[in-house]
């Protein structure tokens, strides 16, 4: 791919991890269609493991926007090996949905939801590592192809862990590998690790 060079700049020593190539352009990497938006019928749940459940409808989950969004620099990493340095998240962070759910002692997991029913799955402390509930990314809207109207971003982590077009945070005692980690992806995802795929 002609826009992709190595990560070989002495400049970049940390920033790029291994096996890892650099892009400018922000590739369009999911599974399945590109889901439509309906303001009417979309809402956005926090469920599971939590003292208070949380249903937001797109007027409510705006509103939270308004009133709490926060910035995150993160730079991207996909597993089948782009990223993409300093990428600029803007929305929900995810410690306001833990003050509003409350996860109870049990919650060990966190699910997050796509359309389609697209899960992924992370430990509950990567969860609560500056992770947000995206609605822009440099400092424009999230176009449909990107998740729109939000998606979760858990920055140290590879970009799979987050679901395009999110419609829920589930808290779980226990774990459920999401769609890419039961067709073969690391149940983790670490990249300066390394975890790709089971058995990395
Ligand atoms: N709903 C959903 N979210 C998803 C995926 C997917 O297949 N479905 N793929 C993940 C993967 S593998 C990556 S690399 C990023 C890609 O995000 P991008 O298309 O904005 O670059 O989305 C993640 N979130
Ligand atoms: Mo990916």
């Amino acid at each position: 791919m002609k826009h992709f060079k190595k990560a070989d700049d002495p400049a970049l020593q940390g920033r790029v991890p291994p096996g890892q190539y650099l892009t400018e352009k922000w590739p369009v990497l999911h599974y399945g269609p590109v889901p439509t938006f309906n303001a009417r019928t979309w809402d956005f749940r926090v469920f599971g493991e939590v003292e208070h459940e949380v249903r937001l409808g797109w007027e409510q989950f705006q509103a939270l926007d308004r009133e709490c969004a926060a910035t995150f620099v993160a730079d991207m990493h996909c597993v089948t090996s782009w990223s993409r340095l300093d990428q600029r998240w803007e929305g929900i962070p995810f410690s306001k949905l833990v003050e509003m759910a409350k996860p109870t002692a049990k919650a060990k997991f966190v699910i997050s939801h796509g359309e389609y029913g697209f899960t992924a799955n992370v430990p509950i402390e990567d969860a609560q590592r500056d992770s947000l509930i995206a609605l822009r990314a440099n400092g424009e809207t999230l176009t449909q192809e990107h998740g729109y109207p939000c998606r979760l971003v858990i920055p140290h982590l590879y970009a799979w862990k987050g679901a395009k077009w999110c419609r829920g945070i589930e808290f779980r005692a226990d774990d459920a590998p999401g769609f890419w980690e039961r067709n073969g992806y690391h149940n983790h995802g670490d990249p300066w690790k390394e975890e790709r795929y089971w058995g990395d």
